[in-house]
Protein backbone atom coordinates (compact mmCIF):
# COMPACT_ATOMS: atom_id res chain seq x y z
CA UNK A 1 0.00 0.00 0.00
CA UNK A 2 1.23 3.16 -0.92
CA UNK A 3 0.70 6.62 -1.64
CA UNK A 4 -2.04 7.99 -4.06
CA UNK A 5 -5.43 8.23 -2.58
CA UNK A 6 -8.75 8.45 -4.73
CA UNK A 7 -11.96 9.17 -3.27
CA UNK A 8 -14.54 6.80 -3.36
CA UNK A 9 -17.67 6.99 -5.29
CA UNK A 10 -19.64 8.27 -2.19
CA UNK A 11 -16.74 10.97 -1.01
CA UNK A 12 -14.99 8.45 1.12
CA UNK A 13 -11.19 8.67 0.93
CA UNK A 14 -9.91 5.02 0.23
CA UNK A 15 -6.71 3.76 -0.19
CA UNK A 16 -5.09 2.01 -3.57
CA UNK A 17 -2.84 -0.73 -3.74
CA UNK A 18 -0.25 0.03 -6.30
CA UNK A 19 0.44 -2.96 -7.94
CA UNK A 20 0.37 -2.60 -12.23
CA UNK A 21 -2.47 -4.22 -13.92
CA UNK A 22 -3.21 -3.86 -17.25
CA UNK A 23 -6.57 -2.52 -17.26
CA UNK A 24 -8.74 -3.25 -20.79
CA UNK A 25 -8.84 -0.30 -22.87
CA UNK A 26 -12.23 1.21 -22.48
CA UNK A 27 -13.75 2.17 -25.72
CA UNK A 28 -15.34 -0.73 -27.16
CA UNK A 29 -17.55 -1.91 -24.78
CA UNK A 30 -18.58 1.82 -23.45
CA UNK A 31 -19.76 2.37 -27.45
CA UNK A 32 -22.73 0.37 -26.57
CA UNK A 33 -23.62 2.84 -23.94
CA UNK A 34 -22.52 5.25 -25.59
CA UNK A 35 -25.17 8.13 -26.30
CA UNK A 36 -26.17 8.04 -30.14
CA UNK A 37 -27.66 10.93 -30.90
CA UNK A 38 -25.32 13.65 -30.65
CA UNK A 39 -25.52 16.06 -34.21
CA UNK A 40 -21.90 16.11 -34.14
CA UNK A 41 -21.13 12.35 -34.74
CA UNK A 42 -20.01 12.59 -38.14
CA UNK A 43 -16.46 14.16 -38.48
CA UNK A 44 -18.07 16.19 -41.10
CA UNK A 45 -19.14 18.38 -38.54
CA UNK A 46 -16.30 19.15 -36.70
CA UNK A 47 -14.91 22.80 -37.93
CA UNK A 48 -12.82 22.68 -40.52
CA UNK A 49 -9.82 25.06 -38.62
CA UNK A 50 -7.86 25.22 -41.44
CA UNK A 51 -10.64 27.50 -43.04
CA UNK A 52 -10.92 29.94 -40.32
CA UNK A 53 -7.53 29.95 -38.86
CA UNK A 54 -5.10 31.23 -41.54
CA UNK A 55 -3.33 28.02 -41.66
CA UNK A 56 -3.30 26.70 -38.25
CA UNK A 57 -3.43 22.97 -37.53
CA UNK A 58 -6.76 21.27 -39.14
CA UNK A 59 -8.84 20.76 -36.24
CA UNK A 60 -7.54 20.32 -32.43
CA UNK A 61 -10.16 19.61 -30.10
CA UNK A 62 -8.89 20.82 -26.26
CA UNK A 63 -11.37 20.02 -23.36
CA UNK A 64 -11.02 20.34 -19.83
CA UNK A 65 -12.91 18.97 -16.20
CA UNK A 66 -12.60 20.48 -12.90
CA UNK A 67 -11.79 18.35 -10.54
CA UNK A 68 -14.03 19.99 -7.65
CA UNK A 69 -16.04 16.50 -6.21
CA UNK A 70 -17.41 13.64 -7.92
CA UNK A 71 -18.54 13.76 -11.86
CA UNK A 72 -22.26 13.65 -12.25
CA UNK A 73 -23.94 12.03 -15.39
CA UNK A 74 -24.48 16.04 -16.66
CA UNK A 75 -20.28 15.98 -17.02
CA UNK A 76 -20.43 12.94 -18.70
CA UNK A 77 -23.46 13.57 -21.15
CA UNK A 78 -22.48 16.74 -22.20
CA UNK A 79 -18.85 16.74 -22.20
CA UNK A 80 -17.05 13.26 -21.36
CA UNK A 81 -19.02 10.86 -23.35
CA UNK A 82 -18.47 13.08 -25.95
CA UNK A 83 -14.61 13.62 -25.66
CA UNK A 84 -14.59 9.91 -26.09
CA UNK A 85 -16.72 9.99 -29.56
CA UNK A 86 -14.13 13.14 -30.91
CA UNK A 87 -10.69 10.91 -30.12
CA UNK A 88 -10.71 9.10 -33.16
CA UNK A 89 -11.64 12.31 -35.56
CA UNK A 90 -9.43 15.06 -34.37
CA UNK A 91 -6.16 15.88 -32.71
CA UNK A 92 -8.00 15.90 -28.83
CA UNK A 93 -6.21 17.17 -25.57
CA UNK A 94 -8.30 16.02 -22.80
CA UNK A 95 -7.06 18.19 -19.58
CA UNK A 96 -7.96 18.10 -15.89
CA UNK A 97 -7.87 21.63 -15.20
CA UNK A 98 -6.90 21.72 -11.16
CA UNK A 99 -5.91 25.54 -11.33
CA UNK A 100 -9.68 26.28 -12.38
CA UNK A 101 -10.52 23.98 -8.98
CA UNK A 102 -8.46 26.90 -6.73
CA UNK A 103 -10.86 29.07 -7.53
CA UNK A 104 -13.41 27.89 -4.53
CA UNK A 105 -11.77 27.08 -1.31
CA UNK A 106 -10.18 23.53 -1.48
CA UNK A 107 -8.68 21.32 0.53
CA UNK A 108 -5.35 20.36 -0.45
CA UNK A 109 -5.48 16.56 -0.12
CA UNK A 110 -9.04 16.40 -1.61
CA UNK A 111 -7.97 18.39 -4.56
CA UNK A 112 -5.39 16.11 -5.58
CA UNK A 113 -7.49 12.97 -4.43
CA UNK A 114 -10.11 14.21 -7.36
CA UNK A 115 -7.60 15.14 -9.91
CA UNK A 116 -6.50 11.87 -9.97
CA UNK A 117 -10.33 10.94 -9.76
CA UNK A 118 -10.89 12.73 -12.88
CA UNK A 119 -7.97 11.51 -14.82
CA UNK A 120 -8.93 7.80 -14.09
CA UNK A 121 -12.54 9.02 -14.92
CA UNK A 122 -11.20 10.08 -18.19
CA UNK A 123 -9.22 6.84 -18.80
CA UNK A 124 -12.43 4.84 -17.56
CA UNK A 125 -14.86 6.22 -19.75
CA UNK A 126 -13.15 5.36 -22.87
CA UNK A 127 -10.98 8.02 -23.40
CA UNK A 128 -8.07 6.40 -24.94
CA UNK A 129 -4.37 7.82 -23.74
CA UNK A 130 -3.02 6.27 -27.29
CA UNK A 131 -5.63 8.78 -29.07
CA UNK A 132 -5.56 11.69 -27.10
CA UNK A 133 -3.15 13.70 -24.85
CA UNK A 134 -4.59 13.36 -21.21
CA UNK A 135 -2.70 15.33 -18.07
CA UNK A 136 -3.19 17.71 -15.93
CA UNK A 137 -2.99 21.53 -16.28
CA UNK A 138 -0.81 22.34 -13.83
CA UNK A 139 1.81 20.30 -15.30
CA UNK A 140 2.14 22.71 -17.96
CA UNK A 141 2.97 26.03 -16.25
CA UNK A 142 2.42 28.04 -19.94
CA UNK A 143 -1.36 27.88 -18.59
CA UNK A 144 -0.61 30.42 -16.23
CA UNK A 145 1.84 32.45 -18.13
CA UNK A 146 -0.58 32.76 -21.32
CA UNK A 147 -3.50 33.42 -18.80
CA UNK A 148 -1.77 36.90 -17.53
CA UNK A 149 -0.53 37.84 -20.67
CA UNK A 150 -4.53 37.33 -21.80
CA UNK A 151 -5.43 38.94 -18.69
CA UNK A 152 -3.43 41.96 -20.42
CA UNK A 153 -6.47 42.29 -23.32
CA UNK A 154 -9.20 41.71 -20.86
CA UNK A 155 -11.75 44.36 -20.01
CA UNK A 156 -12.70 44.48 -16.40
CA UNK A 157 -16.06 44.75 -17.67
CA UNK A 158 -16.27 41.72 -19.62
CA UNK A 159 -15.57 39.48 -16.85
CA UNK A 160 -18.23 40.90 -15.12
CA UNK A 161 -20.57 39.75 -17.09
CA UNK A 162 -20.22 36.41 -17.04
CA UNK A 163 -23.28 34.73 -16.00
CA UNK A 164 -21.14 31.63 -13.98
CA UNK A 165 -19.37 34.35 -11.92
CA UNK A 166 -22.37 35.93 -11.03
CA UNK A 167 -24.24 32.50 -9.62
CA UNK A 168 -20.78 31.24 -8.07
CA UNK A 169 -20.01 34.46 -6.80
CA UNK A 170 -23.80 34.90 -5.22
CA UNK A 171 -23.63 31.34 -3.93
CA UNK A 172 -20.43 31.97 -2.05
CA UNK A 173 -21.58 35.30 -1.00
CA UNK A 174 -19.70 38.24 0.37
CA UNK A 175 -16.47 38.87 1.41
CA UNK A 176 -13.57 36.34 0.96
CA UNK A 177 -15.77 33.38 -0.34
CA UNK A 178 -15.43 35.60 -4.06
CA UNK A 179 -11.48 35.83 -4.89
CA UNK A 180 -9.79 37.09 -8.11
CA UNK A 181 -9.16 34.04 -9.20
CA UNK A 182 -12.89 32.98 -9.61
CA UNK A 183 -13.38 36.40 -11.10
CA UNK A 184 -10.22 35.62 -13.64
CA UNK A 185 -11.14 32.02 -14.52
CA UNK A 186 -12.79 32.73 -18.02
CA UNK A 187 -9.33 34.30 -19.05
CA UNK A 188 -7.56 31.03 -17.79
CA UNK A 189 -10.22 28.84 -19.72
CA UNK A 190 -9.17 30.63 -22.90
CA UNK A 191 -5.79 30.52 -22.19
CA UNK A 192 -6.12 26.67 -21.81
CA UNK A 193 -7.66 26.76 -25.47
CA UNK A 194 -5.93 29.02 -27.23
CA UNK A 195 -2.18 27.58 -25.76
CA UNK A 196 -2.54 24.58 -27.82
CA UNK A 197 -4.32 26.81 -30.92
CA UNK A 198 -7.39 24.77 -30.43
CA UNK A 199 -9.73 25.16 -33.13
CA UNK A 200 -12.80 22.56 -31.28
CA UNK A 201 -13.96 22.84 -28.05
CA UNK A 202 -16.33 20.15 -26.75
CA UNK A 203 -18.60 21.30 -23.70
CA UNK A 204 -21.90 21.18 -22.17
CA UNK A 205 -23.83 24.79 -22.55
CA UNK A 206 -23.04 26.23 -19.07
CA UNK A 207 -19.47 27.19 -21.02
CA UNK A 208 -20.95 28.94 -24.19
CA UNK A 209 -20.41 32.17 -22.62
CA UNK A 210 -17.03 31.68 -22.02
CA UNK A 211 -16.27 30.09 -25.51
CA UNK A 212 -17.49 33.64 -26.69
CA UNK A 213 -15.15 35.33 -24.32
CA UNK A 214 -12.23 33.09 -25.57
CA UNK A 215 -13.02 34.07 -29.44
CA UNK A 216 -13.29 37.66 -28.36
CA UNK A 217 -9.48 37.54 -26.47
CA UNK A 218 -8.36 35.69 -29.64
CA UNK A 219 -9.66 38.24 -32.07
CA UNK A 220 -8.21 41.23 -29.75
CA UNK A 221 -4.41 39.42 -29.53
CA UNK A 222 -4.21 38.86 -33.29
CA UNK A 223 -5.34 42.27 -33.91
CA UNK A 224 -3.13 43.77 -31.74
CA UNK A 225 -0.62 41.15 -32.00
CA UNK A 226 -0.40 39.65 -35.73
CA UNK A 227 -2.37 36.29 -36.39
CA UNK A 228 -1.50 33.93 -33.93
CA UNK A 229 -4.72 32.08 -32.44
CA UNK A 230 -7.41 30.11 -34.03
CA UNK A 231 -10.84 31.01 -33.38
CA UNK A 232 -12.35 28.44 -31.60
CA UNK A 233 -15.64 26.90 -32.18
CA UNK A 234 -17.67 25.60 -28.72
CA UNK A 235 -19.10 21.54 -29.75
CA UNK A 236 -21.89 22.17 -28.03
CA UNK A 237 -24.47 18.83 -28.62
CA UNK A 238 -28.26 19.23 -29.43
CA UNK A 239 -28.80 17.02 -26.39
CA UNK A 240 -27.32 16.63 -23.08
CA UNK A 241 -25.83 20.01 -23.14
CA UNK A 242 -28.02 20.89 -20.19
CA UNK A 243 -29.08 17.98 -18.10
CA UNK A 244 -30.47 19.55 -15.23
CA UNK A 245 -30.75 18.97 -11.47
CA UNK A 246 -33.55 15.77 -10.34
CA UNK A 247 -34.57 18.42 -7.56
CA UNK A 248 -34.87 21.13 -9.80
CA UNK A 249 -35.73 21.31 -13.17
CA UNK A 250 -34.88 25.13 -13.59
CA UNK A 251 -31.06 24.66 -12.08
CA UNK A 252 -28.31 22.45 -14.12
CA UNK A 253 -26.74 19.43 -12.50
CA UNK A 254 -24.06 20.62 -10.64
CA UNK A 255 -21.31 19.12 -8.86
CA UNK A 256 -21.03 21.69 -6.29
CA UNK A 257 -24.87 21.78 -5.26
CA UNK A 258 -25.16 20.72 -1.71
CA UNK A 259 -27.82 18.41 -2.08
CA UNK A 260 -26.73 14.95 -3.04
CA UNK A 261 -29.70 13.81 -4.43
CA UNK A 262 -29.65 16.15 -7.18
CA UNK A 263 -27.49 14.45 -8.97
CA UNK A 264 -26.54 11.02 -10.35
CA UNK A 265 -22.90 10.82 -9.85
CA UNK A 266 -20.45 8.33 -12.35
CA UNK A 267 -19.53 6.26 -8.92
CA UNK A 268 -22.97 6.24 -7.52
CA UNK A 269 -23.94 2.85 -6.15
CA UNK A 270 -26.46 0.88 -7.64
CA UNK A 271 -28.82 1.46 -4.91
CA UNK A 272 -27.64 5.36 -5.11
CA UNK A 273 -29.17 5.75 -8.10
CA UNK A 274 -31.85 4.03 -7.52
CA UNK A 275 -32.85 6.06 -4.80
CA UNK A 276 -32.17 9.34 -6.24
CA UNK A 277 -34.40 8.33 -9.68
CA UNK A 278 -37.23 7.35 -7.28
CA UNK A 279 -37.18 10.68 -5.33
CA UNK A 280 -36.37 12.87 -8.44
CA UNK A 281 -39.26 15.45 -8.60
CA UNK A 282 -42.19 15.44 -11.32
CA UNK A 283 -44.42 17.24 -12.92
CA UNK A 284 -48.05 17.32 -12.27
CA UNK A 285 -50.57 14.74 -14.11
CA UNK A 286 -48.75 11.46 -14.47
CA UNK A 287 -47.90 10.78 -18.31
CA UNK A 288 -44.52 10.50 -19.52
CA UNK A 289 -44.03 13.02 -22.02
CA UNK A 290 -41.42 14.80 -23.86
CA UNK A 291 -42.59 18.63 -23.56
CA UNK A 292 -39.50 21.00 -21.95
CA UNK A 293 -42.18 23.11 -21.10
CA UNK A 294 -44.85 21.78 -19.82
CA UNK A 295 -43.03 19.07 -18.22
CA UNK A 296 -39.53 20.35 -17.33
CA UNK A 297 -38.83 17.35 -15.00
CA UNK A 298 -39.49 14.20 -17.01
CA UNK A 299 -38.44 16.15 -19.58
CA UNK A 300 -35.14 15.86 -18.42
CA UNK A 301 -35.33 12.63 -16.54
CA UNK A 302 -36.50 11.22 -20.46
CA UNK A 303 -33.45 13.31 -21.83
CA UNK A 304 -31.16 11.50 -19.22
CA UNK A 305 -32.38 7.82 -20.57
CA UNK A 306 -32.33 7.88 -24.10
CA UNK A 307 -28.92 9.05 -23.94
CA UNK A 308 -27.54 6.76 -21.67
CA UNK A 309 -29.79 3.76 -23.32
CA UNK A 310 -29.64 5.02 -26.81
CA UNK A 311 -33.26 4.25 -27.13
CA UNK A 312 -35.35 7.34 -28.68
CA UNK A 313 -37.45 9.40 -26.45
CA UNK A 314 -40.71 8.36 -28.88
CA UNK A 315 -40.08 4.48 -27.96
CA UNK A 316 -39.93 5.71 -24.21
CA UNK A 317 -42.94 7.66 -24.20
CA UNK A 318 -44.51 4.98 -25.99
CA UNK A 319 -43.28 2.09 -23.40
CA UNK A 320 -43.93 4.23 -20.42
CA UNK A 321 -46.48 7.09 -21.50
CA UNK A 322 -49.37 6.05 -18.78
CA UNK A 323 -47.86 3.46 -16.54
CA UNK A 324 -47.25 6.05 -14.19
CA UNK A 325 -43.82 8.13 -12.68
CA UNK A 326 -43.01 4.94 -11.05
CA UNK A 327 -42.63 2.44 -13.59
CA UNK A 328 -41.07 5.20 -15.89
CA UNK A 329 -37.85 5.96 -13.05
CA UNK A 330 -37.28 1.99 -12.12
CA UNK A 331 -36.54 1.96 -16.00
CA UNK A 332 -34.56 4.54 -16.05
CA UNK A 333 -32.34 3.56 -12.74
CA UNK A 334 -31.70 0.39 -14.55
CA UNK A 335 -30.60 1.96 -18.01
CA UNK A 336 -28.40 4.03 -15.65
CA UNK A 337 -27.11 1.84 -13.79
CA UNK A 338 -26.31 -0.43 -16.95
CA UNK A 339 -24.55 2.23 -18.35
CA UNK A 340 -22.59 3.24 -15.08
CA UNK A 341 -21.54 -0.06 -14.60
CA UNK A 342 -18.57 -0.84 -16.72
CA UNK A 343 -17.36 2.68 -16.43
CA UNK A 344 -17.16 2.15 -12.18
CA UNK A 345 -15.93 -1.37 -13.14
CA UNK A 346 -12.96 0.15 -14.89
CA UNK A 347 -12.76 3.21 -12.51
CA UNK A 348 -11.78 -0.06 -10.18
CA UNK A 349 -8.82 -1.19 -11.78
CA UNK A 350 -7.17 2.06 -11.84
CA UNK A 351 -7.74 2.91 -8.60
CA UNK A 352 -5.77 -0.65 -8.34
CA UNK A 353 -2.91 0.77 -10.95
CA UNK A 354 -1.52 4.23 -10.01
CA UNK A 355 1.49 3.70 -11.52
CA UNK A 356 -0.27 3.14 -14.54
CA UNK A 357 -2.28 6.49 -14.12
CA UNK A 358 1.01 8.61 -13.16
CA UNK A 359 2.63 7.52 -16.40
CA UNK A 360 -0.58 8.07 -18.60
CA UNK A 361 -0.14 11.35 -17.09
CA UNK A 362 3.26 12.62 -17.34
CA UNK A 363 3.30 11.13 -20.93
CA UNK A 364 0.72 13.52 -21.62
CA UNK A 365 1.91 16.33 -19.95
CA UNK A 366 4.98 16.02 -22.07
CA UNK A 367 3.68 15.81 -25.37
CA UNK A 368 1.03 18.67 -24.20
CA UNK A 369 4.42 20.62 -23.25
CA UNK A 370 5.83 20.13 -26.64
CA UNK A 371 2.77 21.86 -28.15
CA UNK A 372 2.53 24.26 -26.03
CA UNK A 373 6.16 25.79 -25.78
CA UNK A 374 6.65 26.74 -29.19
CA UNK A 375 3.06 28.81 -28.89
CA UNK A 376 4.18 30.38 -25.89
CA UNK A 377 7.77 31.45 -27.43
CA UNK A 378 5.39 33.31 -30.26
CA UNK A 379 3.53 34.64 -27.98
CA UNK A 380 6.00 36.20 -25.94
CA UNK A 381 8.24 37.33 -29.18
CA UNK A 382 4.77 38.73 -30.26
CA UNK A 383 3.78 40.72 -26.83
CA UNK A 384 7.56 42.44 -26.92
CA UNK A 385 9.00 40.26 -23.87
CA UNK A 386 12.94 39.49 -24.12
CA UNK A 387 14.12 36.34 -24.57
CA UNK A 388 16.43 34.55 -22.01
CA UNK A 389 19.29 33.60 -22.71
N1 LIG B 1 -25.50 19.76 -15.97
C1 LIG B 1 -24.69 19.63 -17.01
N2 LIG B 1 -25.15 19.17 -18.20
C2 LIG B 1 -24.32 19.04 -19.26
N3 LIG B 1 -23.00 19.35 -19.23
C3 LIG B 1 -22.51 19.79 -18.07
N4 LIG B 1 -21.27 20.17 -17.69
C4 LIG B 1 -21.28 20.54 -16.39
N5 LIG B 1 -22.51 20.43 -15.90
C5 LIG B 1 -23.30 19.96 -16.91
C6 LIG B 1 -20.11 20.15 -18.57
O1 LIG B 1 -19.12 19.34 -17.96
C7 LIG B 1 -17.84 19.83 -18.33
C8 LIG B 1 -16.98 19.93 -17.11
O2 LIG B 1 -17.50 20.92 -16.26
P1 LIG B 1 -16.57 21.54 -15.13
O3 LIG B 1 -16.35 20.56 -14.08
O4 LIG B 1 -15.33 22.03 -15.72
O5 LIG B 1 -17.34 22.79 -14.57
P2 LIG B 1 -18.82 23.18 -14.54
O6 LIG B 1 -19.33 23.44 -15.92
O7 LIG B 1 -18.94 24.34 -13.60
O8 LIG B 1 -19.52 21.86 -13.95
P3 LIG B 1 -20.22 21.60 -12.58
O9 LIG B 1 -20.57 20.17 -12.50
O10 LIG B 1 -21.35 22.56 -12.39
O11 LIG B 1 -19.10 21.86 -11.53
P4 LIG B 1 -19.00 22.92 -10.37
O12 LIG B 1 -20.20 22.69 -9.51
O13 LIG B 1 -17.72 22.60 -9.69
O14 LIG B 1 -19.00 24.28 -10.98
C9 LIG B 1 -18.05 21.17 -19.04
O15 LIG B 1 -17.93 20.98 -20.43
C10 LIG B 1 -19.45 21.52 -18.67
O16 LIG B 1 -20.06 22.32 -19.65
Amino acid sequence: MRGIVFRGGVGVPVRVRTHFLDFPRADVTLRRHTPMDYSYGAAAALPQGRRRTGGHAAVRVFSGVQPTGNLHIGNYLGAIARFVRLQGQAECLFCVVDLHALTVPRQPAALCADTLGVAALYLACGIDPARAIVFVQSHVAEHAELAWLLGCVTGFGELRRMTQFKDKSARAGEGEGVNLGLFAYPVLMAADILLYRSTAVPVGDDQRQHLELTRDLAERFNARFGECFPLPEPLIGETGARIMSLQNPGEKMSKSTEDPMSRIDLLDTPDAVAAKCRRAVTDSGREVRYDREAKPAVSNLLEIFTLVSGEPVAALEARYGDRGYGAFKAGLAEAVNEALAPIQARYRDLEAAPDHLAEVLAGGAGRARSLACPVMADVRRRVGLTAAR
